[in-house]
């Protein structure tokens, strides 16, 4: 246990010190530490992160000593300065490792089911949920669901909040997936019945779903879950813009309407396209890949496509390259076959950008998910590589190389600014496993790993482990942020809610850079590559001038899904705003006065503007062109 302190010590003092705003596109370390590593990533407003992390076990200091034991962190991010500022005052009662959660309608976050491994202070043994304290594993779920409620002013300034954890689900679940619907209800989806063990499968299967506030009941047999079980763990699933729930388990596709009370039959679920056959493991943990919506258009329909990528092979222990897509609410919509990843990885994060490009980041390039925090490690060859993806030309660019590693229980989340986050990995001491960033092989395989290497790293023999846990943010600032000045948006009322089927008048700077688009990037909440929260809407403007743009909140809530967004103003450049946070949800419509006279945009415009997701789209041309005549008229 001696070696903890030194370690720490490297471990903090290994930061190259950052100094103010970023001058190139491409990755930096940011200056300070999370405190709490973040194994569950949830964005608060003002750039606040909140991690929850795997309590400390043996042989690490068993209380964390960045936290004293806590393990839930708010962390101030300044973009700007590059610096993070961990704010040690966020306590849960019943721990949220192994978690599912979500953006939550109000604003605050989900935060659902668990694993009741011991974390002290906090631990409290009277708690029926907190098991016995045998420093093991293999605990029995938790059947908490926990609210974190923002503080009045829901700001930076203001990160305390609230938790309410009394409610409870119908049964413990570790691993679950949960998202947020449209009328601000949560679904919460398989989970096992405590901390999966592959040789005891015997009393961990949970094949079910339900809703909260409850709907129906108790909850509904997954004939789906069953079948994959054990690969059921974080199905891939989002709230789908017909009001319909995608989830995706193995290599099946189910749609599952809320709208119907099933009974005790699973009435409510219609199975539809299964995946290619393709040299892929199940879709799933251990072999994690990677889901997202591809950013959604009003002026095409705001069609939701699902995209699945990476994962693992299924001949192999490496990595897998794939990536597929479904129109899942198109009647007789088949998985088709995207452009393949440039770097193999599982555990990879996919970041919607403003711009409607996608950034792939963290990950591996062997092995599966999974490990006893850092002591058996079973992911080798981490994937430093940052690739961009374009949708519009389905096309993969290389932007730059990470320096952390990000293995297992990594996260990545999108800032205000326009730039992007990685967190979390609990193998930062991979090396003392695995040797060098590139080993891989057989004789080290998960499956009948050698007690050579096994030993090394556990604690029964006296040459612990580093420590494994990753305190550092890596901040990648993409290229459009140096390819021009940016828009300026006018600050936005903090407390109020815009409702659905709005016009919504943004007031914009005209010393920033004129405005050719306006897109929605909803809050996100991200764990073991699951973000159920992300999507990326683009309404059509109404009306642009070099002081004003208006557009339409859709009227549909499961597309809009309630809860905080960023709203960023792009220039004809694709430069973004630094993005103002809009909290829709339910009220009352609210109608921005479309001012008389000359407007940036013709109907006619807006109706065939495709959204240059691209940059290069003749629309935003068109667009940019009646800008600049509006101005030279005015
Ligand atoms: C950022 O952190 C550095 C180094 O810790 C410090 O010198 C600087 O004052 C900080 N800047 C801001 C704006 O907080
Ligand atoms: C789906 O997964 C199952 C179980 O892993 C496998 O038997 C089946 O062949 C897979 N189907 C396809 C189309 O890959
Ligand atoms: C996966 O690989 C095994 C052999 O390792 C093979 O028996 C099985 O059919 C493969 N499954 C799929 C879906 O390709
Ligand atoms: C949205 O509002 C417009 C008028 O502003 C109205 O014509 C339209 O029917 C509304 N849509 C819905 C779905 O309520
Ligand atoms: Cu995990």
């Amino acid at each position: 246990m001696q070696v903890t302190a030194t370690v720490l010590t490297a471990l903090l003092s290994c930061a190259v010190a950052v100094e103010g705003a970023a001058t190139t596109a491409g990755w930096r370390i940011m200056n300070g530490i999370t405190g709490s590593f973040c194994l569950h990533s949830l964005l608060l407003p003002g750039n606040v992160l909140m991690c929850i992390e795997r309590p400390h076990t043996h042989p690490y200091p068993y209380i964390n000593p960045n936290t004293n034991g806590l393990t839930v962190a708010l962390i101030t991010i300044d973009p700007n300065a590059g610096n993070i500022t961990y704010n040690n005052n966020s306590p849960v009662k019943y721990n949220a490792f192994c978690a599912g959660h979500s953006q939550a309608a109000d604003g605050g976050v989900w935060v659902i089911g668990g694993d009741p491994q011991e974390s002290t202070p906090t631990y409290d043994a009277s708690i029926a949920e907190n098991k016995p304290d045998d420093k093991t594993f293999l605990f029995y779920g938790i059947d908490r669901v926990r609210k974190f409620n923002l503080g009045p002013s829901a700001s930076a300034a203001d990160v305390k909040g609230t938790w309410d954890e009394d409610a409870k689900m119908t049964t413990a679940r570790w691993y679950p997936t949960v998202l947020t619907q449209g009328d601000g209800t949560v679904f919460i989806t398989s989970g096992s019945l405590k901390n999966i063990d592959f040789e005891d499968l015997s009393v961990t299967n949970n094949p079910t779903y339900e809703f909260y506030p409850p709907k129906y009941s108790p909850n509904i047999f997954s004939s789906v879950l069953n079948w994959a079980f054990p690969h059921n763990l974080y199905p891939m699933a989002f709230q789908l813009p017909s009001g319909k729930i995608f989830m995706m388990v193995s290599n099946r596709t189910v749609l599952i309407d809320p709208k119907v009370d099933p009974g005790n039959t699973e009435a409510n679920t219609v199975e539809i396209a299964s995946v290619p056959a393709i040299d892929h493991a199940p879709w799933i943990y251990p072999h994690t890949p990677t889901a997202f919506l591809m950013p959604m258009k009003e002026s095409t329909g705001y069609v939701a496509e699902v995209v699945i990528c990476g994962g693992s092979k299924n001949s192999t222990s490496y990595a897998a390259a794939d990536c597929l897509s479904i129109q899942p609410d198109v009647p007789g919509a088949q998985w088709k076959t995207l452009a393949s990843l440039p770097h193999a990885r599982l555990m990879p994060e996919a970041t919607i950008l403003p711009d409607g490009t996608i950034l792939f980041t963290n990950g591996m390039g062997w092995g599966q998910a999974g490990g006893n925090g850092g002591q058996a490690q079973y992911a080798a060859a981490p994937v430093f590589p940052s690739d961009l993806y374009d949708p519009v030309a389905n096309k993969w660019t290389t932007v730059g190389t990470a320096q952390v590693a990000r293995s297992y229980h990594n996260g990545a989340i999108l800032l205000s600014d326009g730039s992007v986050i990685t967190t979390g990995n609990e193998m930062a001491n991979y090396l003392d496993f695995w040797g060098t960033p590139t080993a891989v092989g057989p004789d080290r395989d998960f499956a009948k790993m050698s007690s050579a290497y096994k030993q090394d790293c556990y604690p029964v023999v006296e040459k612990a482990c580093t420590n494994p846990y990753e305190y550092r943010i890596e901040q990648f600032s993409p290229q459009y942020l140096f390819n021009g000045p940016r828009p300026i948006i006018k600050p936005f009322p903090s407390t109020q809610t815009f409702t659905y089927n709005s016009t919504i008048s943004v007031s914009l700077d005209p010393s920033g850079a004129p405005v050719t688009r306006i897109t929605l990037v909803r809050y996100t909440t991200t764990t073991h590559s699951t973000n159920t929260d992300q999507r990326l809407l683009e309404p059509t403007l109404l009306y642009l001038s070099s002081t004003q743009a208006i557009f339409r909140i859709p009227a549909n809530p499961n597309l809009a899904v309630p809860g905080n967004w960023h709203l960023f103003a792009l220039s004809d450049k694709g430069v973004p705003s630094v993005a103002e946070r809009i909290l829709i949800g339910a009220g009352d419509v609210t109608n921005a006065q479309i001012p008389s006279g000359p407007s940036g945009v013709s109907t006619a415009a807006a109706g065939t503007k495709s959204g240059a997701m691209d940059g290069r789209v003749s629309g935003v041309e068109v667009l940019g062109l009646a800008v600049a005549l509006w101005w030279v008229l005015a």
